[in-house]
């Protein structure tokens, strides 16, 4: 059996999992959020990371089908925990390119948060610099809509892409995410440090929320508050957990 078949019956045999990473603010220390990452379950192997399969779900379209499921999963996960009087925190959900791009997109995630009244304000979606610039006109009208259902965006490994900054005031999004090859770097290079300061600066004065992403020492985040740095998500505070953990460890009863 290929791998396009062995992902394509992990779908039909509801093999994804969802395991979630949680971010931080700064100033309070609470839990704003949590990014859904996806994970195959595999019965043989065990669980299999993204980065071995999104690649082939996109070149076989496979990720249409995978990424309408992520986004049910995580918003079910999110009406579950309100049901349960958890801390429901927002959810946020990578979306590739391809996904965005696709003309039926922007319906398919409003009846996707049909669902329930309050389920938009639960999700928030990941979407990177090079889907945008593709085709400008498109995304943006397409963020638009998005975003008036009262789903937020926010831009996922900020840096790394095209990263033109005439873009970006065009934008309809919430919150940038700053890649973690520049927060890795913050602490070893002057030049990283101010970097990073450059960046937090621009998202703010677009009135932008900024993340940064795989911090994992104290020194980076105390430099990150320093800075005035939104929130933080990396192994520092937690990696990517199972949903039950994450239930049992930080979604506490209000
Ligand atoms: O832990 P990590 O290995 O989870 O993720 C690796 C990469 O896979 C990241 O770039 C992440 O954005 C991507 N990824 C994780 N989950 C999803 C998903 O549900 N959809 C898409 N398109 N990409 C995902
Ligand atoms: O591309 P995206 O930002 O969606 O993917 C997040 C990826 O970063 C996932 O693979 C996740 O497991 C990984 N990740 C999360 N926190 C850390 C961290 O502190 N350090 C490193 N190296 N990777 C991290
Ligand atoms: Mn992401
Ligand atoms: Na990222």
């Amino acid at each position: 059996l290929n791998l396009e078949n062995q992902l394509r019956q992990a779908l039909d045999k509801n093999e994804f999992v969802l395991h979630y990473q949680p971010k931080v603010n700064l100033a309070s220390g609470e839990i704003t959020g949590v990014e859904a990452l996806i994970r195959w379950n595999d019965p043989l192997t065990g669980l299999v990371l993204p980065d071995s399969f999104i690649s082939i779900l996109e070149e076989t379209g496979l990720i249409y089908d995978v990424g309408l499921w992520a986004l049910h999963q995580a918003l079910q996960d999110f009406l579950r925990w309100r049901a349960a009087g958890l801390n429901a925190v927002r959810i946020a959900v990578n979306v590739s390119p391809l996904q965005m791009r696709h003309p039926g997109f922007a319906a398919a995630i409003e009846q996707i948060v049909a669902i329930d009244p309050r389920a938009a304000q639960g999700l928030e979606l990941e979407i990177t610099e090079g889907m945008v610039m593709a085709d400008m006109k498109q995304a943006i009208s397409s963020l638009h809509a998005i975003r008036a259902l009262g789903i937020s965006i926010a831009i996922d490994d900020f840096g790394t892409g095209y990263s033109s900054l005439g873009y970006l005031s065009k934008l309809p999004v919430d919150t940038l995410k700053i890649d973690r090859m520049f927060i890795a770097d913050m602490v070893t290079d002057p030049q990283g440090l101010s970097l990073v300061s450059t960046i937090i600066n621009l998202a703010h004065s677009l009135q932008l929320k900024v993340v940064a992403e795989g911090v994992e020492t104290e020194e980076q985040s105390r430099l990150l508050r320093l800075l005035k740095c939104d929130q933080i998500q990396g192994y520092l505070f937690s990696k990517p957990l199972a949903v039950e953990v994450l239930e049992e460890t930080f979604l506490r009863r209000l």
